[in-house]
């Protein structure tokens, strides 16, 4: 795998934000580990991993990379890189064992250190407040997001957050990837709970949405200095071809796959002609009085762009493909097409390579993404995730992962194109700043400027910076000027 097909057109130094400028990701239930330590209860995650057949090779994230225990030397490791930002989630069940109060005081005092711990070392926090790692708990008492008893306990996490973080964190994420995650959970069983059942997928995004709006009103109460949005796992459509059909399916694809979520985010509606086609197929979220009122009243401060590829769309009559689990396995060329009858279904884009899981390399799509967002919604930006997930190969102590540098590179020229376009970058973090789990590709998928030695059986879990984290280091040196 090399990646080649990159404009590398010359532009404009890139011009920094003036808070936020260069940083890198992770999420709570794939670094930390400590999956039962101090008090915590049991996410969604640590009883679906436990299913035989759920992840790749039964991984799990109950010692993930231990950032739990190595809170300093991964703390450390960014300081010595020069991060700027640092987006992490916070542990639902970590901080609230079953859910709700008590609330488990070594759960907070970890982030307590965390936060401090990043501030001290100039680095600014991006604190996710949800990344899928549900209490167990309440998907037993009310099955979780689909019962609306979830918008009083979310809201109650949040705001228990919000007052101990106020004065500390500026940067916050609402809900990570609600699209991504709920259409795993709940239309191809392969997150927790893992459900297929259109009508309680619409359902539960709804509530998803309205969670995700409470907790947006609560903030302005309680950080009224700081800004929050809600990271979307952004996949921009292109059409097959110039067909007419191709270009329905395009935007098919759009209206359902990204609209439906991003114009209640951002506009507090629905699409209407998505919403008209669910109504008629009998599918359509139940939306109650004052629902739509509370979605209007949501207006996040930025949307957080999780962009990783683009997805090409065709014609998908009635009778035809319908939806498939994308590639786990990082067999290459193992991604089958994927579709809603009658909608759209996917294809392979002619004009792009592909990662070893069929992942399009794309970094023309990251400045469409970008400009589309702005165009439509006219919101700063923040890139919460981008990065490039493949076999790592540590030789002599050494990670020569110049295939992530050039991904990285090509992506950041397009963030620097398009803000010369017009769009409002608050900033952008990388996925991710160490090796992690992935949810569903073990240990293998490796994202990290930090190679961490352990693989799915176990392993030393040392830290060794790869080549890309010493080019990321000069990136952020020089401002961005030195790509
Ligand atoms: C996003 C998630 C991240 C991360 C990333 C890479 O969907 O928000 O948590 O996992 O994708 O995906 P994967 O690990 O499947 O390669």
């Amino acid at each position: 795998h090399r990646n080649r097909g990159v404009d590398h057109a010359p532009c404009a130094p890139f011009p920094l934000p003036r808070r936020l400028s260069l940083g890198a990701a992770s999420a709570a239930y794939q670094v930390e580990g400590a999956w039962d330590s101090d008090g915590k209860g049991p996410s969604v995650w640590d009883t679906f991993s436990r299913v035989p057949g759920t992840t790749f090779m039964g991984s799990n994230g109950d010692v993930a990379v231990d950032h739990y225990h190595r809170l300093e030397e991964d703390l450390d490791l960014m300081k010595q890189m020069g991060l700027t930002a640092y987006r992490f989630s916070v542990s639902w069940p970590r901080l609230f064992p079953t859910g709700r109060a008590p609330l488990n005081p070594a759960g907070l005092a970890f982030y307590d250190r965390l936060v401090d711990g990043l501030l001290a070392r100039g680095i600014e926090p991006v604190l996710t407040l949800y990344h899928w790692d549900l209490p167990q708990a309440l998907q037993e008492e009310y099955g979780g997001w689909e019962d609306r008893r979830i918008l009083d306990d979310f809201e109650h996490y949040c705001v228990t957050l919000y007052r101990h973080f106020a004065d500390r964190v500026t940067y916050w994420v609402s809900l990570n990837e609600q699209n991504f995650n709920l259409t795993n959970a709940y239309l191809l069983g392969a997150h927790p709970p893992a459900v297929q059942d259109r009508r309680r997928f619409f359902n539960a995004n709804h509530i998803a949405s309205l969670a995700n709006a409470r907790a947006i009103r609560a903030f302005r109460r309680h950080v009224p200095k700081g800004q929050i949005g809600p990271s979307f796992a952004y996949s921009p459509a292109y059409p097959l071809t110039c067909a007419p059909a191709d270009l329905l399916a395009f935007d098919n694809a759009e209206e359902f796959c990204n609209h439906w979520w991003l114009d209640v985010y951002c506009h507090g509606r629905y699409p209407r002609v998505a919403l008209r086609w669910l109504e008629q197929q009998g599918e359509a979220p139940v939306i109650l009085p004052g629902d739509m009122a509370l979605l209007a009243e949501a207006r996040p401060d930025f949307v957080g762009v999780n962009y990783y590829y683009t997805l090409t769309y065709t014609d998908n009559p009635l009778g035809g493909e319908t939806l498939h689990r994308i590639n786990h396995s990082g067999q290459k060329g193992t991604t089958p097409a994927s579709g809603v009858p009658g909608l759209y279904k996917t294809a392979a884009n002619p004009h792009l390579e592909t990662s070893n899981w069929d992942w399009a390399i794309d970094p023309s799509g990251l400045r469409l993404a970008l400009r589309r967002l702005t165009s439509r919604y006219d919101l700063p930006l923040m890139i919460t995730e981008n990065g490039l997930g493949e076999f790592d190969t540590l030789t002599a102590e050494r990670v020569v992962d110049e295939y992530r540098i050039a991904y990285l590179k090509a992506h950041l020229i397009a963030c620097q194109q398009a803000m010369a376009d017009g769009v409002r970058l608050l900033g952008y973090c990388a996925w991710s700043f160490t090796d992690l789990l992935s949810w569903l590709n073990g240990y293998q998928k490796r994202y990290g400027f930090v190679y961490v030695e352990r693989d799915e059986q176990g392993g030393t879990l040392r830290r060794i910076p790869k080549a890309s984290f010493h080019w990321y280091r000069q990136v952020i040196a020089s401002q961005g000027e030195s790509l």
